[in-house]
């Protein structure tokens, strides 16, 4: 009794005086980071009850990685969203190839690239990551994991999306592009005791050359997660995020002192500083999301537009994101 008493009274104080430094100044102060969850939070609004969904997962004892799963599954199964799952936007040889990868809180990693007909690729990279000791599976070799795990193999083409595939190719000369539409879910979930978990899921940007696999699907590009420090995703352009291993760069300034805010917005200007291709004017986006073990949540763009999307002390937001090119 008096050894749980202790106990109980050393994690109240751990809580109460856990250092972290803060942004700029370096200097440490005081977080709390025993309320910092529940907490979700994901790229863009898609106008789908993804957060309440999350919510009741969490409600019900899920964990964030349950949450992570759950959440992204229904984006992935919308058809009306294309660029994600079923309804997503097809390659420019006309096939639909999904990427997504899941990270936990101990550290673990799965993910598929350029998978086909599965409605859920944020389901198999969990399977991937808890029931092979591999991380990444692509194409042909996932499409079999998945369809032996028992998922269904479908046709996730959907008419919509073969028509606006039909008028790019008349317009387009089958010419590859390098940027285009975007709206990658990036989710970040953090359960009641502070753990965290992370996935990433989309159908990759239109019309990309066969084969072709952005950031979304690669550990430490479109997602990471560090459970001592906070997780990061991204969207927009993933040959951008890629090259500076973005997500990861995020949580490793986070770990530095950043705050997710700070973090982000270094991530976006280390891009235009190392590719100058990029910039100033080439109309590409690009976008961080992240949120720190306190639960600070912080986000920047390249440009005007990116959104997030946060649930936390009972409230569901959208918020517009801060942004480089003013
Ligand atoms: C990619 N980052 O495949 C993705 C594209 C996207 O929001 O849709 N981002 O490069």
């Amino acid at each position: 009794m008096k050894r749980r008493i202790f106990l109980k009274s050393a994690a109240l104080a751990g809580a109460a005086t856990l250092v972290t430094k803060s942004a700029g100044s370096m200097q440490p102060t005081l977080q709390n980071r025993a309320v910092a969850g529940p907490l979700i939070v994901h790229t863009w609004d898609f106008h789908l009850p993804i957060n309440e969904t999350g919510m009741k997962v969490f409600g019900k004892g899920g964990s964030a990685l349950d949450v992570v799963e759950q959440s992204i599954r229904v984006v992935e199964e919308d058809p009306k969203t294309t660029s994600v799952g079923r309804g997503g936007y097809p390659d420019r040889d006309g096939h639909l190839t999904l990427d997504a990868c899941i990270m936990d809180s101990g550290g673990n990693a799965g993910s598929v690239m350029a998978l086909e007909h599965i409605m859920h690729p944020i389901s198999v990279a969990r399977r991937v990551m808890e029931k092979t000791p591999h991380v990444v599976l692509v194409g042909e070799g996932a499409l079999r994991f998945a369809v032996d795990e028992g998922f269904p193999k479908e046709d996730l083409l959907t008419d919509d999306a073969k028509k606006a595939w039909k008028e790019w190719l008349e317009k387009n000369n089958y010419k590859p592009v390098s940027s285009g539409n975007h709206d990658t879910i990036g989710l970040l979930a953090m359960d009641g005791s502070g753990n965290l978990a992370g996935g990433c899921s989309t159908s990759g940007l239109a019309w990309k050359m066969r084969g072709r696999v952005g950031d979304s699907p690669i550990i430490g590009a479109g997602l990471y997660v560090d459970n001592e420090i906070g997780a990061a995703t991204s969207s927009g352009l993933g040959e951008a995020v890629i090259k500076i291993s973005g997500s990861f760069l995020v949580v490793e300034a986070m770990r530095n002192g950043k705050t997710p805010q700070e973090a982000c917005e270094m991530a976006v200007k280390r891009i235009l500083d190392k590719q100058p291709k990029y910039k100033p004017e080439s109309g590409f986006f690009v976008g961080f999301l992240a949120v720190n073990k306190q639960g600070e949540v912080g986000a920047y763009a390249k440009g005007k537009g990116f959104q997030y999307s946060l649930s936390k002390d009972g409230v569901n937001r959208v918020v517009d994101a801060d942004y480089l090119d003013k």
